[in-house]
């Protein structure tokens, strides 16, 4: 593998704006169709993968990249001429992997080139979730440094089972604030309560303090003033897994669906409502089964800007040759390819701007783009990959996508490292 021309770039998942930020135009609605794109998924070894891949971040100054598994691993990989190799590993301590639980989301501070923080968001059981930070300075000890930052749960049990709708993807944003997606953890009600940080979008500043935990809503959050948590951004979640920073400083997160819907939301101010439990998909969505205090109405909701059913015929399913032909969804927001600084784009430029996402049962892959306003300008579909979990773009520009390695995701099989190349 070549990774030849590292450049200064900021880590893929959301840490702030790259330096290649797309600045076109608002392109107009009639402007010719875009080219197609097709893609295929290249296999890299990846010495002692951690048993189900749930996030991949990729680190500036060359530096390589992390890995979490969903048992609690943090591995840190270097990137050489002849593949990655592992330099680094912890095992955070209690971290329940029943079900969806487990470490399932990672990001690592701003200021990780000095502080080596890295931040991860993992249950301790059924019913509750917790982010916590550790020093991964390459110290044999790293497992002691784990303080944590921020928690949130319920406190009793659910007729069916817990372990589902967790904490999940995490990132910082361009103020330096720690955002964090929280499911309602089957509690539907708390995502419409303001004063819940269930089924929320959640912001934090966490204390930089060495040894020391702990964080604080973020100042401009909507309720900082009063009127609800202090912690929240946005309410009317249900159960998102895979989100991130666009390059406009938007939150792009897929919502996965209860009955009807899979949903990708852009989140783009303070205090928006994406509608769960009172509306499921898009207003006037025909969802009856579970959202049943939907009242008609959706003055408030923020539709999301894609949402597919789960017809068999759905034209993402029909578009995409490979699909796997089972009733379960997934919806998943990986990334927004941003082009590289100092190498040649290795998509052609074709990608540039745009966002990857799909379904990971599925497994159609998609490129969209969406304007200032978070309108949808573009979707087509571009391959195919089955079961993605992980996604970022190396400061080359590849693509690279973690997978769990079997189509049982409970299975903990060694996760396998895919490149996306033009096809
Ligand atoms: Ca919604």
């Amino acid at each position: 593998m070549r990774f030849a021309l590292f450049a200064t770039v900021v880590a893929a998942l959301g840490c702030g704006d790259g330096p290649n930020t797309p600045t076109d135009a608002r392109p107009s609605p009639d402007l010719p169709p875009e080219e197609p794109v097709s893609v295929a998924f290249e296999a890299v070894d990846l010495p002692e993968s951690p048993a189900a891949p749930t996030a991949l971040v990729f680190l500036p100054d060359s530096e390589g990249f992390l890995v979490a598994g969903k048992r609690g691993e943090i591995h840190h990989y270097s990137m050489g001429e002849d593949g990655p190799t592992l330099v680094d590993e912890v095992q955070l301590p209690d971290v329940s992997s029943h079900q969806e639980c487990g470490l399932v989301g990672l990001a690592i501070d701003p200021e990780w080139t000095t502080n080596r923080f890295v931040y991860g968001s993992h249950c301790l059981d059924g019913r509750t979730s917790r982010i916590v930070r550790v020093t991964m300075d390459g110290s044999e000890d790293a497992a002691d440094s784990v303080v944590e930052v921020f928690r949130v749960g319920r406190d009793y049990e659910l007729e069916g089972g817990d372990n589902q709708h967790t904490m999940t993807s995490l990132f910082f944003d361009d103020t330096g604030a720690l955002v964090v997606m929280v499911g309602d953890r089957r509690n539907r009600e708390a995502a419409q309560d303001p004063d819940q940080d269930l089924g929320s979008i959640v912001r934090l500043v966490p204390s930089r303090v060495e040894g020391e935990g702990g964080a604080t809503g973020a100042p401009d959050n909507p309720y900082a003033a009063g009127g609800g948590s202090p912690n929240v951004w946005a309410k009317g979640v249900r159960s998102p897994w895979k989100a991130f920073l666009d390059s406009r400083g938007r939150i792009v997160v897929g919502d996965v669906g209860g009955a009807c819907f899979e949903e990708l939301n852009v989140v783009d101010g303070p205090g928006r409502n994406l509608g769960w439990p009172l509306l499921e998909g898009p207003c006037g969505g025909e969802c009856g089964r579970f959202v049943d205090q939907y009242t008609g109405e959706c003055e408030g909701m923020v539709d999301p800007v894609l949402s597919y059913d789960r017809s068999s015929d759905h034209a993402f399913l029909e578009d995409d040759p490979e699909v796997t032909p089972i009733p379960n969804r997934a919806v998943y927001a990986a990334l927004e390819h941003r082009s590289p600084v100092d190498a040649d784009d290795p998509y052609d430029d074709r990608l540039a701007g745009r966002v990857i996402w799909g379904d990971a049962i599925a497994g159609f892959v998609r490129a969209a783009r969406f304007d200032e306003t978070g309108a949808l300008l573009s979707d087509r579909p571009i391959g195919h990959i089955d079961w993605p979990t992980a996604w970022g773009e190396a400061p080359d520009g590849h693509v690279y996508v973690m997978t769990y390695g079997s189509d049982n995701p409970f299975d903990f099989e060694p996760g396998l490292l895919f490149r996306m190349v033009l096809r």
